[in-house]
């Protein structure tokens, strides 16, 4: 279909060099752009996959560029917005997402994780538990992850399976994505500057059922309004889990027990205390999804049940680091909003010193510091945000509160604030975007500094 079409892609990331892959594969004309005039076309060029061939501009796209351009494929970070892609819908021109493009390509059967928080763990345990039932080679596990869907697509097998995290900027573009199974794990205020309302925001979420029907299943969270509310317009079967109600059909919490229950038939799963690695509700509740999902997929009970015994948590989600003179440090990078960020400070269980702060998403922060239960006894914070979060911090009544400069310079702050039986957690309700490119390099950097502590 996109055959010989001149096919321009916007961004350069790992997305958009995956998309070129894919494009290259289907005998495209490729054009990359990216609006950072800094990056160097070499260097773009050096990213690219042997055999892929696309020419690529930085900075202002020349306007013959433009007027030639007849399919146009955005990374997730490009806003649909933006006077370029206004243009060239108003032109009429074909609009793919790399999600959208990567799916055109796609011969097997797909799961797709979305939810403002626990894609992540969700698609990792799913992925773990769709290899331990087909194997590692009929499984792929791509997405927001990190893993471009276009650089895997190509693997894909009539009888594979291709687990995918999909991010409310991937779902904007999808047009014909048609998971078997599908997932909204909850749905709360993010992506804001982005979506500009919680409207847009739980329409691009809905979207990754669209084009599912009732031979499919989409895998619903009853405690949170906006997905049980989903549930009852949701063109695919829904199911249900639920951490708090003990539900007539789905799969819910009795005390520490998962129970499975449909048609009248109840079955006790396991113990949340002993039969997985994970630590929080938010945990349990994301075990039921990975439950719920892949028995969507057809995988028999005992395998879903020995896989999630074994799993760990994900790195840079509540991950304990190492424990230096006394002090316990936890690596939450991938707590990029005020509600992935409660669950970190509500896993904690001794007095915290907790590092906040970083790119602004117009987020509130109210909620997030409401949830510190007294536990934080000194808030440190970076980047962007830091003075919003101070200011509601002590509209709370929190006065312990430390501004540093550099990344460098908050992590010394939290070693010399910390005293023995303390914890530091590095849980910014903030993305990184700003001080660093990702959140897996703040992480890191956050484990690599405290590793090279004295013991
Ligand atoms: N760019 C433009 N014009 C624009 C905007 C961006 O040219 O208007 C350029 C930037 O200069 C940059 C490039 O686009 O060079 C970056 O593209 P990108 O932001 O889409 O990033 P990728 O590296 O391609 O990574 C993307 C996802 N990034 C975002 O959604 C911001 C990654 O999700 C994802 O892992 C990857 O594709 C593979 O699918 C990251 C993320 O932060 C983890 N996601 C958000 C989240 O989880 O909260 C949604």
């Amino acid at each position: 279909m996109l055959e010989r079409k001149k096919c321009l892609i916007i961004g350069s990331g790992i997305s958009g060099i995956g998309a070129a892959s894919l494009l290259s594969n289907f005998g495209a004309q490729i054009t990359i752009y990216d609006s950072n005039e800094k990056l160097e076309v070499e260097a773009i060029k050096a990213k690219l996959p042997q055999g892929t061939v696309a020419e690529c501009i930085v900075g202002n796209l020349p306007e013959e560029v433009e007027r030639a351009t007849e399919a146009l494929i955005l990374s997730p970070g490009v806003p649909t917005d933006i006077p370029l892609v206004l243009r060239m819908k108003e032109r009429g021109v074909q609009i793919l997402g790399e999600i959208e493009l990567a799916f055109l390509a796609e011969q097997g059967t797909v799961a797709a994780v979305t939810g403002t928080n626990g894609k992540t763990t969700v698609t990792t345990l799913l992925g773990e538990i769709m290899k331990a039932h087909l194997g590692e080679e009929r499984t792929f596990v791509v997405g927001n992850i990190g893993n471009p869907y276009t650089l895997e697509v190509l693997k894909s097998k009539k009888d594979s399976v291709t687990v995918a995290e999909i991010s409310s900027f991937q779902l904007e573009t999808i047009t014909t994505f048609h998971p078997h199974v599908s997932t909204i794990l909850n749905i709360t205020p993010d992506h804001l500057n982005r979506h500009h309302t919680m409207e847009a925001y739980i329409e691009a979420k809905e979207a990754v059922a669209k084009n599912q029907d009732k031979n499919d299943v989409c895998v619903l969270n009853y405690e949170n309004e906006y997905t049980r509310d989903f549930g009852t317009r949701c063109p695919a079967k829904a199911v249900y889990f639920s951490s708090k109600s003990e539900l007539a059909e789905g799969y819910f919490l009795r005390g520490t027990r998962i129970i499975r229950r449909f048609d009248g038939a109840e079955a006790d799963l396991m113990d949340i205390r002993t039969d997985m690695n994970l630590v929080g509700i938010h945990n349990a509740e994301n075990v039921m999804a990975a439950i719920a999902m892949a028995e969507g997929m057809g995988v028999p009970m005992q395998t879903i049940l020995s896989v999630i015994k074994t799993f760990k948590a994900v790195e840079h989600r509540i991950e304990y680091v190492a424990t230096k003179n006394g002090v316990v440090y936890y690596n939450d990078s991938k707590g990029t909003n005020p509600d992935a960020a409660i669950q970190g400070i509500k896993a904690m269980d001794r007095p915290t010193i907790l590092i906040g702060g970083g790119y602004d998403k117009q987020n509130t922060y109210d909620e997030w510091i409401e949830s510190f239960d007294g536990k934080v006894k000194w808030l440190v914070l970076i980047g962007q945000t830091r003075e919003k979060i101070a200011e509601c911090a002590k509209a709370h009544g929190i006065t312990q509160i430390k501004f540093a400069d550099t990344y460098d310079e908050c992590l010394k702050l939290c070693t010399e604030l910390a005293q023995p039986g303390d914890a530091v957690l590095l849980s910014p309700a903030c993305a990184s975007w700003g001080m660093f490119p990702n959140y897996e390099t703040r992480g890191k950097l956050f484990k690599e500094y405290v590793n090279a502590l004295p013991e």
